[in-house]
């Protein structure tokens, strides 16, 4: 029996792999840093033998709420990810399965890889209507790649949607693939509307290197990006230092951030309420795409979700308060589970690609019911 994670988001820490009935195992600490949850790792045994996998320590993991009610996913192919027996017994998440191939792989969710990344970028710049541009380059020395949608033109709007900040919420790119499958879709009326009225500037990958390391929160020197929009810095965040220096370029008109969430089983947003320039005007474009959101698809609601900010107490750090203060302009922190939506549960997948690439479709809605009042 052998288990690895010398891989593309690899990350686990092998304590005692000596009997398929008790395989020690914990989670590495993303580098510099103090937050681990993320896991990702391959397992080479006899097939058709029942194997309990138990990962340790997860008491201080960054969101041990999160593995309440969590199903680890697996595969045998690297595409199928579905869901195996796991409980949680307040530290410890067991793992019940029986492999049906001798080569297994096991993650916290379905991961994203580099290579496809890399591929998505290639697809898209193919697009009559897509150009890639090169932004800067990261702390392990990748690029940060942005995608423009649209022809830049006076009067048109101006959305910018950035995804996976945070490397380990890898339903971030799935939703970003959807979307963009979408919007370069020539025969998608939404799409070619919205193409008409607005222009799309588009990071799939805020965070490559805590990405390709296998990273829960942080960049290559444990930096959580997403605390680094008031003053992002080349030496800390060049990620964020790029990206916000060409949203000043630009302009914002609408802004969307995506992330996963570890413990609620929902999607949701959370917004600017707390902002200092929070006005009614904000809160009626809030409004008006949270319940176009809602129509569009029963896998959105805004019921539940992050505890409201007090008027004046937002973040300024967090990268929607930042943006949405600095441009007075409808901007959205976005979560997909990592657990599954409750309202809506699939037992075989959870929370999935699948799902995540719909959202990242039925989201155009939303952003079509908003795009001729965004200023
Ligand atoms: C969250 S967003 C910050 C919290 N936002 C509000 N409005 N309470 C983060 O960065 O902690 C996003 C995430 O991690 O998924
Ligand atoms: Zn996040």
């Amino acid at each position: 029996m052998r288990i690895s994670s010398n891989f593309d988001s690899g990350n686990i820490e092998v304590n005692n792999a000596s009997s398929p009935n008790d395989i020690r195992l914990s989670i590495k600490k993303d580098k510099q840093s103090d937050f681990f949850q993320w896991f990702h790792f391959k397992l080479e045994t006899t097939a058709f033998l029942s194997h309990k996998l138990v990962i340790t320590n997860l008491h201080q993991s960054a969101y041990p709420d999160g593995w309440k009610n969590y199903q680890a996913v697996a595969s045998y192919d690297r595409q199928e990810w579905f869901r195996v027996d796991t409980e949680f017994d307040g530290d410890s998440l067991v793992i019940q399965h029986t492999p049906e191939y001798e080569h297994v792989y096991y993650a916290y969710f379905a991961p994203y890889s580099y290579e496809r990344h890399l591929d998505l970028l290639a697809w898209a710049q193919q697009s009559p209507v897509c150009q890639q541009q090169f932004l800067g380059e990261t702390l392990d020395g990748r690029d940060m790649s942005m995608l423009v949608v649209g022809e830049p033109e006076e009067g048109k709007k101006v959305i910018w949607v950035t995804a996976r900040q945070h490397p380990g919420e890898t339903m971030a790119e799935w939703f970003v693939e959807g979307f963009l499958e979408r919007l370069l879709d020539e025969s998608d009326g939404v799409a070619r509307q919205l193409l008409e009225k607005s222009v799309f500037y588009v990071i799939p990958n805020m965070n490559p290197d805590g990405s390709v390391r296998g990273h829960l929160r942080t960049n290559a020197i444990g930096v959580n990006l997403n605390r680094e929009w008031a003053t992002p810095s080349l030496a800390s965040s060049p990620e964020v230092y790029f990206v916000k220096q060409k949203m000043i370029e630009t302009g914002v008109d609408m802004f969307l951030d995506v992330h996963g969430d570890e413990a609620l089983p929902y999607n949701f947003v959370a917004g600017c309420e707390g902002n200092p320039g929070y006005s009614p005007r904000i809160k009626n474009l809030e409004d008006k795409f949270k319940q176009n959101f809602m129509l569009a698809t029963p896998d959105f609601q805004d019921s539940f979700g992050y505890p409201k900010d007090k008027p004046g107490e937002a973040n300024p750090t967090v990268a929607t308060h930042a943006i949405g203060q600095h441009f007075d302009c409808l901007a959205f922190t976005l979560e997909m589970p990592f657990k599954d939506n409750i309202d809506l549960p699939d037992s075989a997948y959870g929370w999935s690609p699948a799902r995540s690439k719909q959202l990242g479709e039925d989201v155009m809605i939303a952003m079509r019911a908003v795009v001729d009042m965004l200023r």
